[in-house]
């Protein structure tokens, strides 16, 4: 029994000290949920114009392990894609290929937006938060010139410049050039500014849809950087930012090391027990 308890601990250490080796860190977020609570400076309400276009309604975040590659899925609830908003109000647009898809703006740890203090409903849900004020963004998954697409490839870049107000942020004024849409919100990065740094990790995006409605899905490869482990806030809006959707890092993300040492932990027994 003794020789079998050591074999079977020595086996469960060696086998675990293995997975260490091979697989990237990375903790799970399951179907973790952020709703539209934030409103943002720059226009009236939640939404401007038509609902059914530009309402976001919440986030949906799913972090794993795939081909020993962490994946973060970012499920965007909206009907933007399916009823029409991609290249809609050409006229409006400086580029003429009207409204797009924006990138996905993530902070590593900490959320902060911007809150005047004073005590307003407006100021609860963030209607003073601009670009220029509250979090600051040091990661996008930038969908460049494909943004126009309901579908497509991008790319995940690191943003060093340490504000949002630098050439490296396109705002929503960037794009449109007149009309009803919320001004002075970051939509979209600029990868050629010197500050947009390449992870080199690649992600897609396509549209979906579910019991809970439309959505347009997000899915990077984030392996090696915060975004694997950490908790962090999030930031997306179309190009005319008529609903923007910012939010909470997760704050009760499990701890996956612990496992392992129950395992390591049972082998030392073992091994003891063995030894006496
Ligand atoms: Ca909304
Ligand atoms: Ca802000
Ligand atoms: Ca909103």
């Amino acid at each position: 029994m003794k020789v079998i308890l050591v074999v079977l601990g020595t086996l469960a250490g060696a086998f675990y000290s293995g997975l260490l080796l091979a697989v990237p860190d990375f903790t799970p977020l399951n179907d973790y949920e952020v709703v539209d609570a934030y409103l943002g400076a720059g226009g009236p309400g939640d939404v401007i114009g038509n609902h059914a276009q530009f309402d976001i309604q919440k986030a949906v975040f799913n972090r794993y392990l795939q081909d020993d590659r962490v994946k973060l899925e970012v499920s965007v609830y909206t009907g933007f894609v399916a009823n029409g908003g991609i290249g809609s109000f050409r006229r409006y647009t400086y580029n003429d290929k009207g409204i797009g898809l924006g990138d996905v703006f993530f902070s590593s740890g900490s959320w902060d937006p911007y809150m005047k203090g004073d005590g307003s409903v407006k100021d609860e849900l963030f209607g003073y938060d601009n670009a220029a004020n509250g979090t600051v963004w040091d990661y996008a998954f930038a969908l460049s010139d494909k943004r126009w697409n309901p579908s497509g490839a991008g790319e995940l870049y690191e943003l060093t410049a340490g504000n949002n107000t630098g050439d490296h942020i396109l705002l929503s004024d960037d794009f449109m050039k007149m009309g009803g849409y919320r001004r002075g919100q970051e939509v979209a990065v600029d990868p050629t500014d010197e500050s947009v740094e390449s992870t080199g990790l690649a992600g897609s995006w396509h549209p979906g849809t579910d019991g809970d409605g439309d959505f347009i899905q997000f899915l990077l490869d984030v392996t090696g950087t915060e975004l694997a482990t950490d908790a962090f806030g999030f930031h997306f809006g179309f190009l005319c930012a008529n609903d923007v959707i910012e939010g909470d890092p997760p704050t009760d993300i499990p701890e996956p090391a612990l496992f392992g040492l129950m395992v390591i932990g049972l082998g030392i027994l073992a091994y003891r027990q063995g030894k006496t």
